[in-house]
């Protein structure tokens, strides 16, 4: 089928990273997908190498728009995703109004939350505008049965297996090669309060340690932790730390499968760290009205974590006491065998692709 993704870059690299990921994955299954978005300029690093079956177009604009309506061969897609409620166009909602209208599908942010499973597949009608009558159907990712699955590519789990570490390792463009005995955490966060108390922490810890930190808002967020703990900005004691360039999200995906502890943010890289099947701490896009504190507490419910790497989420998203920046202990032993035993629990689930093909395939 041909599909139209339409996506807006909000802030950070989520709402692209996503609908790239989706984009490729539907292309790989022989679709062809045009990607519309707004601000385009992540994928030179997220997918610098492209992917045959997926054209990327600018936003479209009113002026682009009257063209399309006029040339004859342009076609709206069998379907069109609307990612993360982000509006589409009016004039390329009437396109859609004529001829044979596609399936409308609005793509969710990910959730643990109950309401997810609640609101997934139901349809919306459209109420005013040149589609008004046709009907947006939403789509939510989610954890459980019920919800529309985490996106997961078929040749993941082989692409695993044949993953060399030592080698990608070894190839990484850092400050400082990597030692067979470091244990190695990996950085993705946006300004977490906690983030000195981590330094310091592992600092002092029995092993000597590698934080490889992301680049953009965590290499900035580490700078200033570590001018507050008076540390060189290359860290101290048990604890060296390196800064990455930008990672393509094949080369993300192999930094989460090499280290021992994974930070994630958002809503992307949680995912990717989940297939990882490494310990993870997963630090939650800061909502105003704290909606994220729900969100986290029901991401740890619902895949029954255990109290102590609870308890390090709620210290690592300022949850209870904000203000508190001392973090619990790790023990990554015990978080290893949560992260196996979900990344397994997870993978018996049907990937949200082949989910949503099977929706589509109903509703056209
Ligand atoms: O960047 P994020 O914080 O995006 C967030 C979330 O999507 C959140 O749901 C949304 O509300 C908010 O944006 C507006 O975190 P996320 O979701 O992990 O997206 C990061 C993407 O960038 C992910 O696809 C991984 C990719 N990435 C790389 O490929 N290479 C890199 O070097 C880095 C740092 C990220």
């Amino acid at each position: 089928m041909r599909w139209d993704i339409f996506c807006r870059v909000i802030d950070n690299h989520g709402d692209l990273g996503v609908c790239w990921r989706l984009s490729a994955d539907l292309a790989q299954r022989g679709h062809t997908v045009r990607l519309w978005v707004d601000d385009a300029s992540a994928l030179a690093w997220m997918a610098p190498q492209g992917c045959t079956g997926v054209s990327v177009h600018a936003w479209p604009n009113d002026e682009t728009l009257q063209v399309l309506a006029q040339d004859k061969t342009f076609e709206v897609g069998d379907v069109v995703v609307e990612a993360f409620g982000c509006e589409l166009p009016e004039t390329f909602q009437a396109l859609m109004a004529q001829g044979t209208p596609p399936v409308w599908i609005n793509l969710e942010y990910l959730s643990a939350e109950d309401y997810v499973a609640r609101s997934h597949g139901l349809a919306s009608p459209v109420m005013s505008g040149p589609a008004r009558g046709a009907s947006k159907w939403f789509f939510f990712p989610g954890f459980t049965a019920g919800t529309g699955g985490l996106l997961r590519e078929p040749h993941l789990s082989a692409r695993q297996a044949a993953f060399d570490r030592a080698s990608w390792l070894n190839a990484l463009p850092i400050d400082k090669a990597i030692d067979a005995n470091e244990r190695l955490i990996s950085l993705f966060c946006y300004e977490p309060t906690a983030l000195p108390a981590l330094l310091s922490q592992l600092s002092q810890t029995d092993q000597p340690t590698r934080l490889l930190v992301a680049q953009g808002r965590p290499k900035t967020a580490v700078v200033a932790a570590t001018q507050a703990l008076n540390m060189s900005s290359h860290g101290a004691g048990q604890l060296h730390i390196s800064a990455l360039p930008y990672l393509s999200q094949i080369d993300f995906d192999h930094l989460l499968w090499s280290c021992d502890l994974n930070f994630v943010r958002g809503e992307d890289s949680l995912v990717r760290a989940l297939w990882a099947g490494q310990p993870l701490v997963w630090h939650l896009y800061p909502q105003d009205d704290l909606a994220h504190h729900d969100k986290l507490i029901a991401f740890c419910q619902a895949l029954h974590m255990p109290e102590d790497l609870m308890a390090f989420h709620l210290a690592w998203n300022g949850v209870q006491n904000p203000s508190n920046s001392e973090l619990p202990r790790m023990a990554l032993d015990t978080w290893r065998v949560w992260a196996q035993r979900t990344q397994q629990l997870l993978q018996a689930q049907t990937d949200l692709t082949s989910q949503l093909l099977s929706f589509v395939a109903q509703k056209r």
